[in-house]
């Protein structure tokens, strides 16, 4: 028996230490292994959007992409995820319940690009759809505007494949640019915003639809049939 550090005065079992340490270490590895699957699968999603956005630039004289960004979830996110949804915190069960660990986002110039690279990247034969969240077709009361969609993607590890979720949303500049201002105002005001601000916002959402549509038709004016003209995408997945 030892004390360790000089502000201890409890007595510590080395042995029990030991095997607590080596214990915290296989937790960490594991779940250092657990993050490794997820940024795989999201690599997999980002370069299946890089080779649609380059093959567009290249054949198709235009870009629908503005910009992607991605991100893996941080450990303390995934916790705090874990305890308000009362998850059972082993990796069997947030692997099942929590799908949003890898997450892409797409931004496109137009609402018409937005659905058609969800069709385009969903009819991919290795790809599944497990869920999709329409918020364009029915926004969300505080006039939230995206497309969710979780996708299932196969990752081939040295130990045997496995398929990964990785949650894509898919939002027009104007979505992005509501959707980051309103996220400050959240965090700023602790969940707390208010009424006024809250009223605000939800106009400034109708107004940004309203761009989306006039951009939509200006483009179409002057550019003709550029949008209607890339590859005809598959039957869309309805709305869930
Ligand atoms: P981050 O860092 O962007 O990932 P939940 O995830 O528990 O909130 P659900 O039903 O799984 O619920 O998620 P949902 O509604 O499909 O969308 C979750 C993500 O969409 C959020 O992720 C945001 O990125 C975005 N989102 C959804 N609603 C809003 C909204 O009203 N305003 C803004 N700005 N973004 C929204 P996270 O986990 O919050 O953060």
């Amino acid at each position: 028996m030892r004390n360790v550090g000089t502000m201890s005065t409890v007595p510590v079992d080395d042995e029990a230490l030991n095997q607590t340490l080596t214990e915290a270490r296989e937790l960490r590895d594991e779940f250092q292994r657990f993050l490794h699957e997820y940024e795989f699968g999201m690599r997999e999603v980002e370069t299946k959007i890089s080779i649609l956005r380059d093959e567009f630039a290249h054949h198709h004289a235009y870009n629908p992409i503005e910009h992607v960004k991605s991100r893996v979830k941080s450990p303390d996110s995934i916790v705090e995820k874990v305890a308000r949804r009362g998850i059972d915190a082993d990796f069997a069960s947030i692997r099942e319940h929590i799908t949003d660990i890898a997450g892409v986002r797409v931004t496109c110039s137009f609402v018409a690009d937005v659905y058609r690279l969800f069709d385009l990247l969903t009819a991919q034969d290795d790809i599944t759809v497990r869920v999709v969240k329409d918020y364009i077709a029915h926004p969300k009361p505080n006039g939230y505007r995206s497309l969710h969609a979780i996708l299932e993607v196969p990752v081939y590890l040295s130990t045997g494949t496995i398929a990964v979720p990785v949650e894509v949303q898919f939002r027009t500049i104007a979505m992005d640019f509501w959707a980051s201002l309103e996220h400050k105002i959240h965090y700023k005001f602790q969940g707390q915003v208010p009424a006024h601000l809250v009223d605000s916002l939800t106009g400034a959402a109708e107004a940004a639809s309203e761009l989306d549509a006039r951009m939509e038709q200006l483009h179409r004016e002057a550019h003709g049939s550029t949008l209607g003209a890339l590859p005809a995408p598959p039957p869309r997945i309805v709305a869930i």
